[in-house]
């Protein structure tokens, strides 16, 4: 095994970082700050820039509208900022479920203001998209009902199905857009889009260029999720992903951290497909994870090399033997030698191919023994302190 021949498969590998993921968050019960975390948008694409740096693996930034786009701004603008952080505007996504108007929903809400309110911003979101070089648009709803009998579910869906092909109707022809679910939160009682299935059809009715997002932390306890993106890549119907890991529900935990293997089978059915020959190279593959005690770059460069490592694993997996094994029913055989790659060490391709990108060896490593978060620490709660902000609820 030539370390070299799997330096396309890193090259191609890129994962795009949430800028949510550098702001101070919490739980519903309180948020704990950190002098380092980043408040406005310049801080972010500036940390969003050294984790690309330094890993050379996250080129694109992912977006908030609301958190990142106050009114007023001007988008071109933010994008120079990326550019002189060395990296770009990733996906839109457009943030339907803050304002007061979404109490009972957004696109699906029985509010004829509340559905014109999310409607413009979808447009709004669509102009930024254009505006920053980005074509990925990025749905998520939290729309639902909270009691049986609060609302129509079947009006609930038409009134979505007609919103997302009108939003679908309105993307440019290079635009994309992606749909994710959710069982529940903040609904309690159902969610308009709650699995895969009912996002699945929701793009089949928008358009083509609708796809499904599949968020890890989005399932019910012991839901398969490999087999869900083995059977969505067959459908030409996976548009991506947000990685993090979980141990109860939407835990926002650090990838890998609780089910390493988990993310490698997912890993693996996706090169699974590609040795099919599937094109899988439009996957989308991003993190959405919100830090809540870990430092944020820390926790981000943590995630971003687990990530690397556990899809070189499935490349890794001896593809010709494991048919041989599927075709002779030998189950044993054919689950070690997916065992013998997920436990293999490939720290050494992982180095071999950073340094021949005069990339840091060991990520984690330079970020801790430098200043990089001392400095952030020591200036950006001044910067809070003088634009008024105050520990609060949210991700801004
Ligand atoms: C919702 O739980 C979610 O997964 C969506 O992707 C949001 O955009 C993101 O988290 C941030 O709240
Ligand atoms: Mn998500």
């Amino acid at each position: 095994m030539n370390p070299t021949d799997f330096f396309p498969h890193l090259d191609a590998f890129q994962i795009e970082i949430p800028s949510w993921g550098f702001a101070d968050t919490g739980t519903r019960f309180g948020k704990f700050t950190q002098d380092a975390a980043a408040s406005t948008v310049e801080e972010k694409l500036e940390d969003a820039g050294l984790v690309n740096r330094l890993t050379g693996a996250c080129p694109t930034v992912a977006v908030h509208v609301l958190w990142d786009f106050k009114p007023g701004t001007d988008p071109q603008q933010t994008a120079r900022i990326a550019a002189q952080n060395g990296v770009k505007i990733g996906s839109i996504n457009p943030n339907l479920f803050q304002d007061q108007g979404y109490k009972f929903g957004s696109l699906a809400s029985p509010i004829q203001s509340a559905r014109d309110e999310a409607h413009a911003h979808v447009l709004q979101c669509i102009e930024i998209g254009q505006a920053t070089g980005s074509d990925l648009l990025s749905f998520w709803l939290a729309d639902g009902t909270n009691y049986p009998g609060q609302d129509d579910i079947i009006a609930r869906k038409k009134r979505l199905e007609t919103a997302l092909k009108s939003a679908h109707d309105a993307m440019p022809a290079s635009m994309t857009m992606l749909v994710e679910y959710k069982p529940f939160e903040p609904a309690f009682y159902h969610t308009d889009l709650a699995d895969w299935g009912m996002a699945a059809f929701m793009c089949q009715k928008a358009g083509p260029r609708a796809k499904v997002l599949v968020d890890t932390g989005h399932h019910l306890p012991g839901a398969n999720i490999e087999h869900i993106v083995a059977f969505l890549i067959d459908e030409n119907l996976l548009g991506g992903f947000h990685f993090n890991d979980r141990k109860y529900a939407d835990d926002d935990l650090t990838l890998g951290s609780i089910d390493p293997y988990g993310v490698f089978r997912i890993f693996h059915e996706i090169r699974n497909a590609a040795r099919r020959g599937v094109d899988v190279s439009q996957i989308a593959y991003m993190i959405d994870q919100s830090h809540n005690l870990k430092p944020k770059l820390e926790a981000m460069l943590q995630t971003v090399v687990t990530a690397q490592e556990l899809y070189l694993k499935a490349c890794l997996v001896d593809r010709d033997k494991l048919a041989e094994f599927q075709a002779k029913t030998d189950i044993v055989g054919a689950e070690e030698t997916l065992r013998a790659a997920f436990y293999a060490d490939v720290k050494p391709i992982l180095s071999a191919w950073r340094e021949s990108k005069g990339l840091p060896l060991d990520p984690l490593k330079t970020l801790r023994e430098s200043d990089e978060i001392a400095r952030r620490a020591q200036v950006r709660p001044q910067g809070r302190k003088e634009r008024g902000e105050v520990a609060g609820g949210g991700y801004a």
